[in-house]
């Protein structure tokens, strides 16, 4: 079963309003050449008006970095699925372990807010982290499958074409130093069985599953080279628009 590769642009919280559209310039044309590869550019919401007109007729999609799980109400300072539907907005990156470990985001948030994206629309990309302190590969593979299952509870086999999952170790965010594609590749595979245990086989061959923590383009290649790896989430190397697009063409 082919896999689309993805490259996705984790901006965080790194760049101002001013310096998106010109980053969206230069990679737009350039991107045209890989039209093996789909390419998402996340950013905070502040940045989302701009990114969308910017990318307006190119092949770059733009994603969110979070989402509420209402569509509307008394809810201040959220972000409403629908509004980022309305915008023009495709991808959301949900459950990013920046989200569980400094906003408190649970499991059964990262599930809601799953619902909501698909309600709505949305393709959700749901983050899977791990936590540093596990020692044994039997609470490893526990945290991940847990984490799988209850991200996709209740989503129905119909959206979950629509549905990526981002595997990133927490140990590996940010920190210069990313998972070896190898033990990657095993954490992958126990993310793709879980996929096959709730959803059958056939969907969990379609579902394209990302890894993300300090991808560079000096690691990128053997980790897309490993058989469940479809797609890397990418933070800091992906500030720079020629390392993103050296990115892209190391997926094609
Ligand atoms: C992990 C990743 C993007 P970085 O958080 O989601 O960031 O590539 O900076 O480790």
């Amino acid at each position: 079963m082919s896999r689309q590769p993805i490259v996705v642009a984790n901006w965080k919280m790194n760049k101002l309003p001013s310096e998106a559209e010109g980053y969206i310039q230069e990679v737009a044309p350039k991107l045209a050449k890989y039209p093996n590869v789909d390419t998402v550019l996340a950013g905070q919401d502040v940045l989302l008006n701009a990114m969308v007109s910017a990318a307006k007729g190119t092949s770059v999609c733009i994603g969110a970095e979070n989402v509420y799980w209402e569509d509307r109400g008394a809810y201040t300072g959220e972000t409403s699925p629908a509004a980022l539907a309305d915008l023009g907005i495709q991808v959301v990156i949900i459950g990013h372990s920046e989200r569980r470990n400094y906003f408190r985001e649970t499991d059964e948030m990262v599930n809601l807010k799953t619902l909501a994206a698909l309600r709505n629309g949305l393709m959700p990309i749901i983050a899977i982290d791990e936590a540093v302190q596990l020692e044994s590969e039997n609470d490893h593979a526990h945290w991940i499958v847990n984490q799988v299952v209850e991200s996709l509870k209740g989503v129905a086999i119909a959206d979950l074409g629509r549905v990526m999952l981002a595997y990133e170790p927490t140990a590996a965010i940010g920190s210069g130093q990313a998972m070896g594609p190898e033990i990657t590749q095993k954490s992958l595979r126990i993310i793709r069985q879980t996929v096959a245990d709730m959803f059958g086989q056939p969907a969990a061959d379609q579902m394209r599953i990302l890894y993300g923590g300090s991808v560079k383009p000096t690691n990128a290649y053997e980790l897309l080279a490993q058989p469940d790896i479809d797609g890397v989430l990418v933070g800091d190397a992906a500030l720079d628009a020629m390392t993103f697009i050296e990115l892209v063409s190391l997926a094609d």
